[in-house]
């Protein structure tokens, strides 16, 4: 009887040198840089999270919310949204920005005041990435995925 309990004691002590290297899989950004070819990497109210509104009919999307040293974010920055949904980009009415597809699929006016929108209905899967044109410099972009 005593001897079984002494191998069972034994064994525990095998189990703990595998552990350290877990740490080393996260990536060096650390905030999701390399997602979206890396598109959203000097957006700093990106944290590397991406919005999932798939199954909504309609997704809003803020323009002008703090970050990119200012009232310059798009929130949520990054959002998973399905084909068919039209998304309402809906202003703040803190600072003039505009909404841009960097292919030309769509876009707004500069508009500033609390309220305004601009809405897109994106019936065609994919990453569609935008930006503002007088803050893109500074970080204000964002991104649709469309299931
Ligand atoms: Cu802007």
């Amino acid at each position: 009887m005593t001897t079984r309990r002494t191998y069972l004691a034994t064994i525990g002590a095998v189990a703990t040198s595998t552990g350290a290297l877990a740490g080393c899989l996260g990536g060096g950004g650390g905030s999701g840089s390399s997602k979206f070819d890396g598109y959203l990497s000097d957006t700093s109210n990106f944290d590397g999270s991406v919005t999932d509104e798939t199954g909504s009919d309609t997704v809003t999307v803020k323009v002008g919310t703090q970050g990119n040293n200012g009232a310059n974010g798009f929130s949520p920055a990054a959002v998973t949204v399905s084909s068919g949904t039209t998304v309402r980009w809906k202003w703040t009415g803190r600072g003039s920005h505009n909404v841009v597809e960097e292919n030309g699929d769509f876009r707004s006016d500069m508009m500033a005041r609390k309220g305004e929108t601009f809405e897109h209905a994106f019936d065609e899967t994919g990453t569609y990435k935008y930006y503002c044109r007088p803050h893109k410099t500074l970080g204000m972009k964002g991104v649709v995925v469309v299931e």
